[in-house]
């Protein structure tokens, strides 16, 4: 346990010594739970964020495949190769579900919203009844990991407590949690919520990796010989869950990362699309394009958040440190003179990893297209387009 000298010799390193600044009001426990929050932020990586420059990198496309590239037969064995793979316990499931959902006005975590008002029809019942499918078809347990947050660990826990696993076998459920991570002014200072908390929110999905080694997941998928893991959004009303086509083509295609992507609706979609940064798999933001690449028909692959990953590759890459980006955002603060700020306007930055930041350590990766239509209609709003309301319409 770091104290309060080391933690004091940190903070001036990094000129943030303004978290201590209420330190003598507080008592014994709080200082010691302060010195704790201080001692798990990693000062060197925040540096490294508020000093970011932005670098013109050179984009290029991907090639990608879809199921009328290939032959009947072709499909036909993509198909049973992936049944292989789930029958011989070779592939696991991984739900991102860390997330907040605050977009969708939902109270609670963003797997609880349903179809039809039951819990039956919830996304985490739709995923877990693609499990459940699968496994009757393949007879072998799938494991399924699923990552919630401080804010959400304990409603989902319950939730799936209360709705018996919703039939899955609760011992093939690992739930862990993602980290948190501090907010920044537009100074580069680290924000505190009041007196003795450091204000923490979800540290993105890009956690996701470094809360499997620290919870153990990676030692135990090797251990168990899983060569592929399944990774997926919670927000997908359509996602099919370890599709054994994509799980096929993914293993016939060799590469460490294989992903589903949809087509762009049209070039000015504003979503991020697979390719290539700099000769490296990568996820390109819409506002990395140029007009022209927008309309490029190669560059057209639309990231759904849809991935296989190689276990080895995870392994290889479980250390390295990912960036954060910065989401503008209204932070409830405390100013020194000891009153509390409630912005009306974004004030600090919160921090997010986002998973695709270990792309560019792949050496390659696979892009599998699959029709909208069938594959995706992801919960993002209450109503309009990609919203719950849209969702329910095409479940009822
Ligand atoms: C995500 C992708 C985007 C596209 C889109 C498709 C990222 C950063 N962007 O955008 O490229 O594929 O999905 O629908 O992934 N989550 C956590 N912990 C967190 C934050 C998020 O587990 O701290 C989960 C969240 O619960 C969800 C997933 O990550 O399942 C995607 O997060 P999002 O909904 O915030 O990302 P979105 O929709 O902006």
């Amino acid at each position: 346990m770091a104290t309060y000298e080391t933690i004091k010799q940190t903070l001036l390193t990094y000129q943030q010594e303004h978290l201590l600044h209420f330190y003598d009001q507080l008592t014994e426990t709080e200082q010691q739970s302060l010195l704790t929050q201080i001692d798990q932020i990693d000062f060197e990586n925040l540096k490294e964020t508020s000093q970011q420059q932005e670098e013109r990198a050179t984009i290029s496309a991907l090639p990608s495949h879809s199921a009328e590239m290939f032959t009947t037969t072709e499909l036909v064995n993509m198909h049973e190769h992936g049944l292989s793979l789930l029958a011989d316990g070779k592939v696991a499931v991984v739900l991102l579900a860390g997330g907040q959902g605050t977009r969708l006005g939902h109270n609670g975590p963003k797997g609880t919203v349903n179809m039809d008002g039951t819990a039956a029809t919830s996304l985490f019942a739709l995923q877990a009844k693609r499990i459940q499918a699968l496994q009757q078809e393949v007879k072998t347990t799938i494991s399924w990991y699923i990552m919630t947050s401080p804010i959400n660990d304990e409603e989902t826990t319950t939730f799936f407590k209360e709705n018996g696993y919703f039939g899955l076998k609760p011992e093939q459920i690992t739930f862990f949690l993602q980290d948190v991570s501090p907010a920044l002014t537009p100074e580069g200072k680290v924000m505190l919520e009041d007196k003795g908390t450091v204000f923490q929110a979800p540290n993105g999905n890009g956690g996701v990796f470094a809360s499997m080694q620290k919870a153990g997941i990676l030692a135990e998928l090797k251990n168990n010989h899983v060569k592929w893991v399944f990774f997926n959004n919670i927000d997908n009303a359509l996602v099919q869950v370890a599709d054994p086509y994509f799980l096929g083509y993914a293993d016939q295609q060799g590469a460490a990362i294989s992903s589903k992507s949809v087509k762009k609706a049209d070039p000015n979609e504003k979503v991020g699309v697979l390719g290539q940064r700099d000769g490296k798999p990568s996820v390109i933001e819409y506002s990395e394009l140029t007009e022209e690449q927008r309309h490029q028909p190669e560059l057209q692959d639309a990231n759904i958040g849809i991935h296989l990953f190689d276990v080895e590759f995870l392994e290889q890459t479980a250390d390295q440190v990912l960036p954060y980006h910065l989401a503008h955002k209204k932070i409830s603060t405390i100013k020194e003179d000891g009153t509390t700020v409630q912005p009306l306007e974004p004030n600090g930055y919160k921090l997010e990893k986002f998973y695709f930041d270990v792309f560019p350590y792949a050496s390659n990766m696979s892009i599998f297209q699959v029709e909208r239509a069938n594959e995706f209609l992801p919960v993002k709003n209450k109503t309009g387009k990609d919203s719950l309301e849209e969702a329910q319409k095409r479940f009822n």
